[in-house]
This record gives C-alpha cells, structure tokens and sequence, in this order.
C-alpha cells in the first residue's frame, strides 16, 4: 500500500425501477474503502451488495431492485497509509411508482364516438376552431395530421410535415378539417400557421397570429415575417363572424426542447405575447407537448409510461412555468412520424387531448 491513490470516476446513471445499480472500480494500488449515498456509509445486507477483491484493488457496489428512495449521490472513498481519495456519482430513478395522471388507454372508440356526435354548444358556430402557434419544427402539422390518422385509422402521406429543420414548412394560412374514416368532417377544425422564431424579424409575426386569433386572417394569406397583414389586404376579414374567430389556442412544444428555451427567448417571449392576447380576448389556451419519445427512453419504449415518467412531468412543468399555463391543460403527446401503421397507444394520447380541448373550447362558446 505504497502509492497514492488516484480518485475514482464513477459515472451518472438514470435507471428504470426494478433494474440493478452498479459502481465498479479497480483502483491502482491496495486500499482501503468505502460507499456512501448522501454522506452516509453503505453495509452489505437486504439489496446492497459491497465486493472487495482480497487485493484491496476491486470494488462493486451493487443495488438490486432500483427503488426511487435510491436516488442520490454516491461517493467511494479510498484511503492507504499515503492518502486518501474519493469519487462520486448520481443516481436518477426514471420513473415515480405510481402514475400521476391516468388515461383509459382502451377508450378510444368511446371518444371518437362522443366526437362524431359533438355539435358545437353555439348555433352560430359549425365548427369549433383551433389554432395552433408554437416555434417551428415543433410538431404544429403533425397535430393535425395525427388527429387525422387517429380517426381515419391509417396514415395518411404526410405533405402538410416538414422532412427538413430550419425555417418553417407551413407559410400558407389554412385551415385543416378533420375527417373522418368514411370522409365526413368531424365538427372541428385546426388552422395551422407559420412557426415562430427567435429573432425579431423571423417566423409568424405577434401581429398576424392575433389577426388569427380575431379571426381577420382569410385563408390562403402567406406569413410575410417582416410585414404584418394590413387592414387593407385582400386577405383581411375586416367583419369576422363567431365561426371564424378562433375558439380555442393550442401551444405546441417539444418535449425535447422546452428546457433549452429560457425566459428571455424570442420564441417564450413571442408566444407569452400571444397568449396575453388570448387572455385579453378570454379565449382559452391549452399545450400540446410535442417529442416526449425524444424526451424520455422510456416513454420511447413504451408510451404506456408517460405519466409515470418523471422526464415527462418536468418537461411539462418547464412548459407551464414558461408560457403560464397550469398542468392541468398541458397534454402530452406522440405524433406520427416514422410509423407506417396506426397505433393504439399513440392515437389514445392524441384523442385524449383532443377529447378535452374540444370539452374546453365548446365550454367557451357555450358560454359567449
Ligand atoms: N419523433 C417525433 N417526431 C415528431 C413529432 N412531432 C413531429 N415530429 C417530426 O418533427 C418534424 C417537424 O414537424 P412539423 O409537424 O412539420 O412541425 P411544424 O411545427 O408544423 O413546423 P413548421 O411548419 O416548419 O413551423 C417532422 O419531421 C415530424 O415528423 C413527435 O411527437 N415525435
Ligand atoms: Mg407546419
């Protein structure tokens, strides 16, 4: 036991409930050591297994059964009579033990049953109407085009989705039904608008998004991102009726990327702008979080964890601190994209936001 030894490198793991943990380490000289978790040192016994090889050089720790209560730092510290050494690492618990919210994942016949048979709560109104805003590659298109598969049970050549990041697919004003297996329109409609972007002079305009909102914007109107519609545009509806006027504002988020937008981005800013609008004209605000399988690997797996993963639940915690909208009107979902056949799990996320926002919009109208 002659050298120093030199501070062990342990990594950072995220693991499933019910996995096993495991620190490992094989130091350079004799040692002696020990684990610790929070500042407190580990025995043997129940799940922990501690191994030292008879060398004094190899050591394991090992933790069966991950439960959430295993969450935290761990540190092993190496002492010989030259010095002492130590190296820590975290432990992150994916998952909470029981989910939070709850979703009927075999209820989606009975919603788009309900759906079908939904008449608006206002008999100026054919539709109830949805716009969606939100930055650009958010998953705005694939809303429509997932809500469309969900009904039509197949998917449906995507060309209102961009196969390329960058600046905003959508340009054009318009406004989507939603169909339904046989063809018929469903009793809402979505308009999709032009990402938002960062910079000033980027993306749908403030302006032009709250035209929208007050239903001025005639459909077919290109986004000009340095000139909002005038009143004097053929494009300008100058006398909008209740059914043009939209009813119901959906933020779209990605999952992946809430955390990186901070307080002071373009895009946070522009879209709390537009949400002050909303207020100001008491028209209700809701958020599709877009991604989640590229937020959590979990969720990846298996959608099925969506409300038990705790990835899931910050993300949509950063979306409601960020845009002010509570929890309860945050809906994660799993649009589309890569998949050639429909699928249960993603069409019951996807129908039960929609299931809500339309209870919520029609509210809304039910009571103007
Ligand atoms: N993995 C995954 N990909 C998604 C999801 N939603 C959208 N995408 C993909 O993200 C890309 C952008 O999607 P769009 O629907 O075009 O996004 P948008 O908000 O309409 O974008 P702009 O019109 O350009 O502002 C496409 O390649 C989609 O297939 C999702 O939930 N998961
Ligand atoms: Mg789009």
């Amino acid at each position: 036991m002659g050298t120093t030894p030199s501070a062990p490198t342990l990594q950072d793991q995220c693991v499933k409930r019910g996995q096993s943990i495991q620190f490992s380490w094989r130091a350079n000289t004799g040692v002696y050591a020990k684990w610790m978790k929070d500042g407190k040192t580990l025995v043997n016994g129940g799940r922990i297994s501690i191994y030292q090889s008879e060398d004094y050089m190899d050591f394991t720790l090992t933790i069966r059964d991950a439960k959430n209560e295993d969450e935290g730092k761990y540190t092993l510290e190496l002492w010989n009579s030259k010095d002492r050494a130590s190296g820590s690492a975290t432990i992150k618990v994916l998952e909470y033990d029981v989910d939070w919210r709850t979703v009927n994942w075999k209820g989606n016949e009975n919603i788009k049953k309900a759906l079908r048979e939904l008449h608006p709560s206002n008999p100026n109104v054919k539709h109830l109407r949805f716009l969606l805003h939100g930055p650009v590659g958010a998953g705005k298109s694939s809303v429509i085009n997932s809500i469309n598969c969900a009904f039509q049970g197949r998917i449906n050549v995507n060309a209102l989705v961009a196969t390329t990041a960058g600046k905003s697919y959508t340009k054009v004003y318009k406004t989507h039904p939603i169909k339904d297996k046989d063809g018929k329109e469903l009793p809402f409609v979505f308009n999709d608008i032009m990402g938002q972007e960062n910079e000033e002079s980027a993306g749908a305009s403030t302006a032009d998004i709250i035209s929208a909102l007050n239903g001025h914007i005639r459909e077919g109107y290109t986004f000009n991102p340095v000139s909002a519609l005038s009143e004097s545009d053929k494009y300008y509806n100058i006398s909008p009726s209740l059914n043009d006027k939209i009813h119901c504002l959906v933020s779209v988020i990605p999952a992946d990327k809430i955390s990186l937008l901070d307080d002071t981005s373009g895009v946070i800013v522009k879209m709390r702008d537009v949400r002050e609008a909303a207020n100001d004209l008491e028209i209700l605000q809701v958020v599709f979080m877009t991604h989640v399988d590229k937020c959590c690997p979990l969720v990846k797996e298996d959608l099925k964890h969506i409300y038990s993963s705790k990835k899931i639940k910050q993300a949509m915690e950063h979306c409601s601190i960020k845009l002010g909208v509570p929890m309860n009107c945050i809906f994660p979902v799993k649009n589309y994209s890569e998949e050639n056949r429909v699928n249960e799990e993603i069409d019951c996320l996807i129908l039960d936001g929609l299931n809500q926002i339309v209870d919520f919009a029609n509210y809304y109208l039910g009571s103007i």
